[in-house]
This record gives structure tokens, sequence and C-alpha cells, in this order.
């Protein structure tokens, strides 16, 4: 709470934070599927695609593909990749974005590594504020009305969940996952997902979603040509 005050500020920007996903030399299929699961309706609030927040060399290391498990309460899983060999991935210096747009945060869930800044911008006419609170202890981080021009910059420095909630709006809600997984993607609609630059080795592998149920953790070798399927069957 100290800090939080250091980390974040107020800036008059325009900014994206969708990135695309580019593809390696091999690809890997990891099956992060969790059995008794079944895709759960929910408004279309996570509009972001699979991305990358770690910033890989081109050309270098696998492409991770598999399926996590699918949207879950509206809400998308997420799925984080951490080198058990300890190298490390820099933290991208460009900040990601959450935007409120349409009564609803775009994106929906939004992964971040531990260090990086996150942009909070008003799309919307009307106003808005982000109550971002640390889900495990229910702290507020911040609670502030959301600039119409510019944007709210907040650098997430410890791990874990955060909540984000428009006190305007009750019904708008999103997740922000604060990791320091070296790679790591928001999965599609349907749990597919896919992860570029990853060096071959032993990760562990922590699977998100809002439904508990759903989440898991567990090791991986990822290698070339190698086919990983993981299910959660007890
Ligand atoms: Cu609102």
């Amino acid at each position: 709470m100290a800090s939080m005050l250091d980390s974040s500020r107020l800036v008059s920007c325009s900014c994206s934070g969708l990135r695309s996903v580019c593809c390696g030399a091999a690809a890997v299929i990891v099956g992060l599927s969790v059995t008794g699961c079944s895709p759960a309706a929910g408004p279309a609030n996570t509009a972001v695609p699979a991305s990358t927040a770690a910033a890989p060399v081109a050309g270098k290391g696998l492409t991770v593909r598999g399926s996590a498990p699918p949207v879950a309460g509206g809400f998308r899983a997420v799925v984080l990749l951490a080198p058990e060999d300890g190298h490390a991935v820099a933290v991208p210096d460009a900040p990601e974005t959450m935007d409120q747009f349409g009564l609803s945060f775009l994106p929906g869930v939004l992964v971040v590594r531990a260090g990086q800044e996150v942009a909070f911008t008003n799309g919307d006419d009307v106003l808005h504020n982000v109550h971002v609170a640390e889900s495990a202890t229910r702290e507020t981080v911040f609670n502030i009305a959301t600039p119409i021009a510019g944007a709210y910059l907040h650098t997430f420095e410890r791990p874990g969940t955060y909540t984000v909630a428009c006190n305007v709006h009750p019904a708008m809600a999103a997740y922000i996952l604060v990791t320091d997984a070296s790679y790591v993607a928001v999965a599609e609609r349907d749990g597919r997902f896919e992860l570029s630059g990853v060096p071959p080795g032993r990760y562990r592998v922590t699977v998100w979603s809002v439904d508990a149920v759903l989440r898991s953790e567990r090791q991986v070798e990822i290698g070339a040509e190698t086919e990983l399927r993981l299910h959660n069957e007890g």
C-alpha cells in the first residue's frame, strides 16, 4: 500500500494494449483440460485474443499450443508458464491497457508481469471509476475516477489476482492477474491458447479460471516434437 501512489500516475495519451502472437519454428501441444467442466454462458466481455505478455527473442524458442478450460462466467482462462531453470524474460516496457467501453471492461481478463504497467482508459462518454482490489486480502489497491481523456497508469508489483470493478455500474467486472511467470497467455473462449518463444525445458504450468474448480498447476517438460496432454482426472 505504501508504494501505491509511487507506482500510479495519470497521463494523457492514447494506448492500445493488444499485442500479436508470433510463431516459432516448432510447436508443442499442451492439453490442459479438466474433466467435468462445462462451458459457461456469460457476457462477451473478454474480447482480447490469446496473447503473450513476455517478449521472447524473435525466431528463438518453441510455440506452445494447447487447451485450457473454456470461458467460465464470461471470463477467459489464463495460462502461466514459469521456467524451472530460472531463466527470466524481461518485463515488457510497454503498458498493457484495460479500457472501459460499452459499459464493460476490455479485456475482461488481463494478465501482466509483476512490475509491468497497466493503463486504465475510458472509451465511453459516461463517467466510470476503476476500483481495484487484491483478491486474497480484499484490500483496495486504488479507486479512481477514470479520466475521459488520457489514462491512469498503475504498476502492479505484487503477483496475485486482482478484481476490477466500476462502482457506477455494478455489472462491470474484470480480473487482472499479475505474475512472475515469464510466459503468459489469455486463452480463447473455447480454451485454446498459444505461447511463442518458449525455450525447451522443464516448466511449471498454472491454469487460472474464475471457477476455482477449473484451476490447476503441474510440471511439464517442453521440447521439440513433444506432445503433452494434461488432465485433472483426480
Ligand atoms: Cu462504469
